[in-house]
């Protein structure tokens, strides 16, 4: 039986509101919060608020109830998404996808983890310990993910700082055989903290770096002075290590209990802990473990953590007109955790090898500065390749392997996207210009696959239909990623000229070739906004607000380039996990004639490819909303989530989805399965058309108005009217059964 909510929690889909108004949306939003309703469906999307609190949603009984049932069957939950997500690849043999959006912590990546528990609890009932092992990986891989790839910012103490997108794979019975993880741009400029100077435009103050503000207009436009905040952190693998690690280890790795005493993990020691580290570095270990890291593996990959820990602390001074390292014990320190030559190591830190004319190599000292600079581009580089080497190990221990699809049919997958949310920081860079790209290549696939295509459908299939308005980002997306227009493009361009190219001459460059671009502005172009600087700062109108973003190193993070020089050490490095990081140190500086890919095009192609794959799945869409900037489960700030319910395009969902027809089905296929609840259709209609049958049997129902007839399909405007069908059918059922036997026997 259906167990559906009562009044007094409002509507469980926004498609029955009275009207679609922002007001009733909030309402209906906020009144559903204050009773611990969390979710609400438009239609088959879950919108999701953030409760800030644990509440008793998810456990096994939650599980039972929701396993096999129908969306509408009971209250809006995660689970059911999950199930229906399941059984269209089940039964459907569909490859289906699960994108979760929404800001930061707004509980994305909550959401992830419900909905692969759900998925492990209702799968394997036969308990194959091939498929509990892979289980087991996908669950354990979060804890390691998030140690190595999450941190505290201001408005997440465990923001992700990396896309991840998970495939798991499943077999005929439904069982999970194996998976894949693909990681986007990690956010490794957070390993070397930066202090972002107070800049006073516009008179407010400026929050540290890695602070997302609410994307709400008013955070941008008004003099709203933000307060300065201590407590950002670094990745939460070098605070679990300091604070968790035995003494004995933390002694072999040269390294004491104090965060403060490391350049790298200094900020943000002065803000409460996040979590308990301790307990995070013994969930970290177990999970390894489990996961299958041998201990040697587990071994380098504290050795890599100190070791970038140690690199922070290197400093330099002026020797004549090069650099020397201040402190030769550090060094050694280094030497011994990256396993390399201590005077390998000191030539890669203060010098680079240049190719002179006629092959000729040249060995060209640092400044001090310029060391320090190449120090840092390497710690973050080490970082990075770490965290690649880790999502890297992790697949090959959950590749799908042995599956034959001739012996088992075909392999079908769910995915689950999990993705930054859109950022608008304080002072936004090259990091939040892709994160916010990525942001608009999600919602036009949203647009694309429940707006658009929802109502070519009604078109094609002759249905009377009044277009809904919505936003198209695409002029947006063509910004930023056009070939030889869009600013990707530019920026590669500003990288491969030669001669010096600064930051303020690429931005000359995008003001000159995008200046008559509506969603583009800059100071120059537009002399009287003052909230921008010259020479600096250019604007994007984004679907959910407008982002100043200043080009100042934007130049050198779409190069990414380091010391040939650093690859090479690493390379040589004897242990063995370092060493596989660096492939490509194993060529000589002559041979480094190819330009790689940028960071900008690397990411381009792989959110392309992402964006590829997706819209070839059935697609399921979870949109998280953060209630308030406390971290409060009792406050509704109606203005944060009315600007969020706004860039969502949630109320547009609703105004399709009403006007549209939650169901739809080819008229055969509908008359195989509801035939018998009609005396006209059953066993076989007489009438001229399958249309004509389907009519017959829904007016003999009663439900002629809420149903329209296509030329292929009939559409069902409610879900109540198609649970109604399925009920009787449920109640038929028994009797045919019963009438069947009896005719068999007889015929015996
Ligand atoms: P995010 O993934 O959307 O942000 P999270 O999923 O990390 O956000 O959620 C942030 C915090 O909100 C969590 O650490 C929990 O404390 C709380 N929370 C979220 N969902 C729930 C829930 N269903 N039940 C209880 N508490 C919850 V970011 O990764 O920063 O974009 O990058
Ligand atoms: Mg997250």
């Amino acid at each position: 039986m259906a167990e559906l909510e009562g009044p007094e929690f409002g509507k469980a889909d926004f498609v029955l509101l009275d009207e679609v108004t922002m007001e009733q949306f909030l309402e209906n939003l906020r009144l559903r919060f204050s009773q611990g309703r969390i979710y609400t469906y438009i239609g088959e999307v879950v919108v999701a608020v953030n409760p800030y609190q644990a509440l008793a949603l998810y456990g096994p009984s939650a599980v039972e109830r929701y396993r096999g049932r129908e969306l509408y069957e009971r209250p809006p939950h995660l689970f059911a998404l999950a199930d229906a997500a399941y059984k269209a690849m089940k039964r459907r043999a569909k490859d289906t996808c699960i994108v979760i959006s929404g800001e930061s912590g707004a509980g994305k990546t909550e959401a992830s983890k419900y909905i692969m528990q759900y998925i492990a609890a209702i799968t394997n009932p036969t308990q194959r310990a091939e498929v509990e092992r892979v289980k087991n990986v996908l669950l354990k891989s979060n804890c390691v993910l998030e140690a190595f790839g999450n941190a505290k910012t201001n408005r997440n103490d465990n923001s992700s700082r990396f896309g991840k997108y998970m495939d798991i794979n499943f077999d005929f019975k439904g069982d999970p055989t194996g998976g894949h993880i693909h990681n986007y741009l990690l956010e490794k400029v957070r390993v070397v903290p930066r202090v972002v100077p107070r800049v006073g435009a516009a008179g407010w103050a400026l929050v540290p770096r890695g602070h997302r503000l609410a994307p709400s207009p008013c955070s941008l436009s008004q003099s709203r002075v933000l307060q300065q905040q201590p407590g950002e952190r670094n990745f939460h693998a070098f605070y679990q290590l300091l604070l968790g690690a035995p003494a004995a280890l933390l002694a072999s790795l040269r390294l004491c209990r104090d965060p403060g005493a490391y350049r790298y993990t200094r900020e943000g020691t002065q803000g409460s802990a996040c979590g308990d580290d301790a307990a995070g570095y013994r969930a970290v270990e177990e999970a390894m473990a489990v996961i299958g890291f041998s201990p040697g593996e587990t071994g380098s990959v504290r050795r890599i953590l100190a070791a970038i820990l140690h690199l922070g602390n290197v400093r330099f001074v002026a020797e004549g007109e090069t650099a020397a390292v201040e402190d030769a014990a550090q060094l050694a320190a280094l030497a011994e955790l990256t396993a390399t030559a201590p005077d390998s190591l000191r030539r890669a830190l203060l010098t680079r090898t240049v190719a002179a004319g006629g092959g000729e190599l040249i060995e060209k000292g640092h400044s001090p500065k310029e060391a320090a600079y190449a120090r840092d581009a390497c710690a973050k580089a080490i970082y990075e390749r770490l965290f690649c080497w880790i999502v890297g190990r992790i697949n090959t221990v959950i590749t799908a392997r042995g599956y034959d699809a001739r012996l088992h049919g075909k392999s079908t997958v769910i995915g689950v996207l999990d993705i930054y949310g859109f950022e608008i920081f304080d002072t936004n860079s090259f990091e939040q210009f892709c994160i916010n790209y990525c942001n608009e290549k999600l919602q036009q696939l949203f647009i694309e696959l429940i707006l658009r295509q929802e109502q070519a459908e009604y078109q094609r299939e002759g249905i009377t239909w009044q277009s809904i308005e919505y936003f198209s980002n695409e002029p947006i997306v063509e910004l930023v990623e056009q070939p030889h227009r869009g600013i990707l493009a530019l920026l590669d361009e500003a990288c491969l000229a030669v001669g010096t190219v600064t930051d303020s001459l690429f931005l000359a460059s995008m003001d000159a070739r995008l200046g008559r671009h509506p969603h583009y502005t800059s100071r120059k172009l537009c002399p009287t906004d003052k909230t921008m600087e010259f020479n600096r700062d250019f604007r994007i109108k984004h679907y959910a607000g407008d982002v100043t973003y200043s080009v100042e190193g934007f130049l050198d993070k779409n190069k990414d380039t380091l010391f040939q020089d650093f690859k090479r050490l690493l390379y040589n490095s004897t242990d063995p996990v370092l060493r596989a990081m660096w492939p490509d140190g194993e060529q000589s500086i002559t041979e480094v004639t190819k330009r790689p890919l940028t960071a900008g095009t690397l990411f381009k192609n792989s959110i392309v490819a992402l964006v590829e794959n997706l819209a070839s799945k059935e697609p399921y869409y979870v949109r998280c909303i953060k209630p308030n900037d406390q971290k409060s489960p009792t406050l509704f700030d109606e203005e944060r989530c009315r600007h969020q319910v706004s860039y969502l395009g949630l109320l547009e969902n609703v105004r399709v989805r009403r006007a549209g027809f939650a169901y739809r089905q080819p008229y055969h296929r509908f008359l195989l399965r509801y035939k018998m609840t009609c005396e006209y259709t059953w066993p076989n209609h007489l009438m001229a058309s399958d249309r004509e049958a389907t009519q017959a049997l829904l007016e003999q129902h009663g439900f002629q108005d809420d149903v329209a007839y296509g030329h292929t399909k009939v559409f069902i405007r409610t879900p109540r009217t198609l649970f109604c069908l399925e009920q009787e059918r449920a109640q038929l059922i028994p009797i045919i059964v019963l009438l069947l036997q009896k005719a068999w026997r007889g015929a015996l």
